[in-house]
């Protein structure tokens, strides 16, 4: 079974991830994998963590000569950070008086309810782990799945769909978005330069006034066969595995494939996507892809599109109410330092847990302790599909 885990404190010495059940024999090339850490890391808004960090992974198992070998796989991926919180965060011992203890809840964040349940009355054990910092570690796991996933053809990015109130009022075609994916310069992860400016606009006003600003963001994939995921029971739908990886992402707070909220709106003769049958390709097509690739849970071969939406980040430069853990009397939330908007990044991260979803259900369907192995009952299928 392919699974992954992820450790790691977001002011500590570093973060970890351990990913098994990918077959042997799957090329990996580790400048890829830093190239999406260095993806994660663009977009207008970003605070200053982001000029302390250079995310780069280090492989310390599970990937000889250039390629799986079959066991786990781990990743580790240092804080440069840490430097600055040695004697605040030590493992063992330290000085009390250098502690850092957040005791003015952020409203939003996990630290309140984190406190409360874990019995901590410093946050800070909280938001050092609920940190959008651990996202670097799926990213890099992402990334082996992005890996694995080539190999059969399918491919995984995303474009920034709105920031804030401004949003692209158009589908972002595949080819836009790859040239989005070139791009050295990225902004607000817009395929439209004019929607850009205009959400460059409202991060400004964001950062002037003190505030952060959510968005939505659109992962496409692109490759993928008929028949990932299935609708015999709730657990083996792929929407609802690709649903809780979204909104389990830091900030997300829905998640839509293809045409949810629109379709909800309209009338079935509008929504479903009318089939037809390409008699020189022997293949079935939709006119339209209002489903985003997903049929009864399963994919439909058209391109998968999935939508996640964040609500701005809860720490304010301009502090929200809140009460103190220790006085219990009413005190502006924790401020420290923060972004302003995340949602470029968000979009990098959606496509890592996409392909981390599709690489699952992908060797769940054709399995295979060797790449070899996995391929030859792969192309077995399409031959059967050829065939239907
Ligand atoms: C985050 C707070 C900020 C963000 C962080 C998420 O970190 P810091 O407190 O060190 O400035 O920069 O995100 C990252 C470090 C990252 O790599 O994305 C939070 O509290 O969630």
């Amino acid at each position: 079974m392919f699974r992954f885990e992820t450790a790691g404190e977001s002011h500590g010495e570093c973060l970890v991830a351990t990913l098994t059940g990918l077959p042997a024999g799957i090329p990996i090339a580790l400048n890829a994998i830093n190239h999406e850490l260095w993806r994660r890391q663009q977009g207008f808004g970003r605070g200053g963590r982001m000029k302390i960090e250079t995310d780069t992974a280090s492989v310390v198992a599970g990937v000889r000569h250039g390629a799986t070998i079959g066991s786990p796989i781990a990743l580790i991926i240092a804080n440069a950070d840490w430097k600055n919180w040695t004697e605040n965060l030590p493992v063992e011992g330290g000085d009390p008086a250098l502690r850092k203890p957040v005791t003015r809840p952020r409203p939003g964040h996990a630290d309140l309810s984190g406190a409360i349940k874990y019995s901590l009355p410093d946050a800070r054990y909280i938001l050092e782990r609920a940190s959008a910092r651990e996202t670097t570690a799926r990213v890099a796991v992402g990334a082996i799945a992005k890996q694995f996933l080539a190999q059969f053809g399918i491919e995984v990015l995303s474009h920034v769909l709105a920031v804030g109130p401004v949003r692209l009022e158009r589908q972002a075609t595949w080819d836009e978005i790859v040239e989005l994916s070139r791009r050295t310069d990225v902004m607000l992860g817009c395929v439209d330069a004019e929607t850009e400016a205009e959400m460059k606009t409202v991060v400004d006003e964001a950062y002037k006034t003190g505030d952060t600003v959510g968005g939505i963001f659109e992962v496409v994939a692109r490759g993928l066969p008929v028949g990932l995921g299935s609708h015999i029971t709730w657990d083996s739908r792929l929407d609802g595995k690709l649903a809780q990886a979204i909104v389990s992402m830091q900030a997300v707070k829905g998640v839509e494939v293809g045409w949810a909220e629109e379709g909800s709106r309209s009338f079935g003769s509008r929504v479903q996507d009318e089939i037809y049958y390409d008699k020189s390709e022997h293949r079935f097509y939709r006119g339209n892809n209002r489903a985003g690739g997903l049929e009864g849970g399963m994919t439909n071969g058209e391109e998968l599109r999935v939508r996640g939406f964040l609500k701005p980040i809860s720490t304010l430069r301009r502090p929200l109410e809140s009460v103190d853990l220790e006085t219990r009397e009413p005190a502006k939330a924790a401020y420290e330092r923060s972004d302003v908007c995340v949602v470029p990044a968000a979009g990098v991260i959606g496509e890592a847990m996409v392909a981390i979803v599709l690489a699952a259900a992908f060797l769940e369907k054709f399995g295979g302790d060797s790449l070899t192995e996995t391929r030859r009952n792969y192309e077995g299928y399409l031959a059967q599909v050829s065939e239907f």
